[in-house]
């Protein structure tokens, strides 16, 4: 089954409480980035805890090897359970994290190919496939790959095989979700959850769409 990821990028703790609340039973882990943190805080993870998910820190990490080892500390110790890098930044910078994984018993992942249409500038093609090499030479749980073109998805499968792909991308970025759900392993969905009249009700649908 393909598991639903809510990406909660509302701005406020009180939000971010409230739209989790509603979700929570429909999902299976809550990823969180720049949006909230910078919005509410990293101690916001732990409140969030409550909700017993595994909770994701898309911080896009994409440094030097020590930086990148401080962040991931920093990100595991502060209560998530999973962490996205970049891969661009190479395979040294990778590793610095993947260490700092294992020492926390968390996941990580890396972003392979970008959702939006600006990633076909850079990040894609060759490079988003030299990338996904990485992300299984480096002993990474799996990477970040755009449901918005699952033709990229398959071609990225076939190199990181029984790793798992994360895919944002559904809704509001024109992904189908039923198209992508059997291609992937998570499916990661924000707005047309949290900007919903009926957030429950619309995770209730997707959660249904990933069977
Ligand atoms: O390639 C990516 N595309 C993407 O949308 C990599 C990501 N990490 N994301 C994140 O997924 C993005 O930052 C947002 O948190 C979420 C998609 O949200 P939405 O388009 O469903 O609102």
């Amino acid at each position: 089954m393909t598991e639903l990821i809510l990406a909660l990028d509302v701005l406020t703790r009180e939000e971010a409480l409230e739209i989790a609340e509603e979700t929570y039973p429909y999902l299976d882990a809550i990823k969180l980035g720049y949006p909230l943190v910078l919005g509410a805080g990293l101690s916001v993870a732990r409140e969030l805890s409550q909700f017993d998910l595994p909770l994701i820190a898309d911080f896009k990490v994409a440094d030097i090897p020590n930086t990148n080892r401080l962040i991931a500390e920093h990100v595991f110790e502060s209560g998530f359970s999973a962490i996205i890098a970049h891969g661009f930044a190479g395979s040294d910078s990778l590793k610095a994290i993947v260490e700092a994984t294992e020492n926390a018993g968390g996941e990580c992942y890396v972003v392979a190919e970008m959702s939006h249409p600006g990633a076909l500038e850079f990040l894609s093609g060759e490079t988003a496939e030299k990338i996904a090499q990485m992300a299984v030479d480096c002993g990474t749980d799996g990477i970040i790959a755009p449901a918005t073109r699952p033709e990229r998805v398959k071609a990225l499968r076939s190199i990181i095989k029984d790793k798992k792909i994360l895919s944002p991308g559904v809704g509001a970025q024109g992904g189908d979700a039923r198209e992508i759900a059997p291609l992937i392993d998570g499916m990661i969905v924000g707005r047309s959850i949290y900007n919903s009249e009926n957030p429950a009700k619309e995770a209730e649908k997707f959660a249904f769409v990933r069977r």
